[in-house]
């Protein structure tokens, strides 16, 4: 749901005791969640929040999500404090509501929650530099790293299947067939382009089935608007947007963060001719990856990050597409077509990674 009610909205600032912020505005350009920032006068000082309405369209079970995020942020924050750091900027923290509650839910059902904004950092939407996005490699890293212990069976599965990539192509040809929007005709080739690939779907997933590749404590959706970087010293400082920690694969959080950052334009540009695969980005996010891992990726792992990228873009094009076949209910889009687009670039940066996939195995195989 994308237009949130002024009345639920209010109920919601309500839950928190921000009956009269100074100013209420959407924030942030995330696909899923409805995103605020509340400007509150706390004495003295404004102090910035982020209140997100969390999608019921994605998130089935909102108790369960909030309880791995606090889970998690709780065990993050202990591992930071340990090691000298600063637990309210390093990490999210959730903000109880005036009852003490994780979240509320307003009088027609919608999830809400609140993080205090982390001041001082910068959200990218593209890596304005190489030196940004090996900092964003190496705290992606080190979210791996840090998460190497924690009981993996305490988490729920927020969104079941979610990089079952086989699963994701099965759901994209219930959408062709089902065709509820009439659109299949004129994607045909993208239809096909996805078709041609479905053999490749099972990569990973066979790899995990034959124990070659171990399930870890993941992040699931490891795109650069999902850090923030430190302002001053341009490291990444904070991995939010947790909703899909799960039990996952090391080389899809490494292959979602190619997905996005290893090119220089939007996910959603309709010039097909400006989205090229950066190999350079890549052998620098791969260093960084590795570097911030501290040696958790096991030798078996690493041979498969190439594949993780090439997956996780295909998987993500198929996505888009399904949405796009479906009606465009799962993503948030902002204008006609939008779907497709991206779906077009992630196909174009899957050729790509097809036409240099050598490379790419040889870079992995340097680090
Ligand atoms: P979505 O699931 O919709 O992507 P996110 O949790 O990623 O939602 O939040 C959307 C955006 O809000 C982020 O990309 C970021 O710009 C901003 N954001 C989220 N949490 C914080 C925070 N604690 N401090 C500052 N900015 C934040
Ligand atoms: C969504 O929530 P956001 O915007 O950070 C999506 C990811 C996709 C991404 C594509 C829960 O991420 O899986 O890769 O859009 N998140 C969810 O940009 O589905
Ligand atoms: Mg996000």
């Amino acid at each position: 749901m994308k237009n949130v009610e002024k009345a639920m909205l209010q109920q919601a600032l309500n839950a928190w005791g921000f009956e009269c912020p100074n100013k209420v505005s959407r924030y942030g350009e995330g696909h899923i969640n409805d995103t605020f920032c509340v400007e509150v006068q706390e004495g003295k000082n404004v102090r910035r929040y982020i209140l997100q309405r969390m999608s019921t369209t994605a998130f089935k079970n909102p108790d369960q999500l909030m309880a791995n995020i606090t889970g998690v942020t709780d065990y993050l924050s202990e591992k930071i404090r340990e090691n000298g750091g600063d637990p309210e900027r390093e990490t999210i923290t959730v903000k109880r509501t005036c009852q003490g509650e994780t979240f509320f839910t307003d009088s027609e059902g919608g999830p809400w929650r609140v993080y205090p904004f982390i001041e001082d950092t910068e959200c990218l939407q593209s890596a304005e530099t190489p030196e940004l996005f090996e900092a964003s490699a190496k705290a992606f890293g080190r979210f791996q790293y840090m998460l190497r212990d924690y009981p993996a069976e305490t988490l729920y599965e927020t969104i079941a299947k979610f990089h079952d990539t086989e699963n994701r192509y099965a759901n994209l040809m219930k959408a062709v067939e089902a065709d509820v929007c009439g659109r299949a005709a004129e994607v045909q080739q993208e239809i096909e382009f996805a078709k041609a690939r479905k053999e490749d779907c099972s990569v990973c997933l066979q790899a995990l089935r034959e124990g070659k590749l171990p399930l870890r404590v993941t992040h699931n959706d490891t795109k650069l608007n999902n850090i923030l970087i430190d302002k001053e010293t341009g490291t990444g400082l904070c991995i939010i947007d947790l909703d899909t920690v799960m039990p996952g694969l090391a080389c899809n959080d490494f292959g979602d963060s190619i997905r996005f950052g290893a090119n220089h334009n939007a996910e959603d540009e309709k010039d097909l001719s400006k989205v090229n695969f950066d190999l350079s980005l890549f052998e620098v996010y791969t260093r960084g990856f590795l570097e911030g891992a501290q040696g958790v990726i096991s030798q078996e792992e690493k041979e498969y990050l190439p594949w993780g990228a090439r997956l996780m873009t295909l998987e993500c094009g198929m996505r888009f597409l399904t949405d796009y076949l479906d009606g465009d209910h799962y993503f948030a889009v902002h204008r006609p077509g939008q779907n497709l687009d991206r779906c077009r670039t992630q196909f174009k940066l899957v050729s790509d990674m097809e036409k240099c996939w050598q490379q790419m195995q040889e870079i992995v195989r340097k680090y």
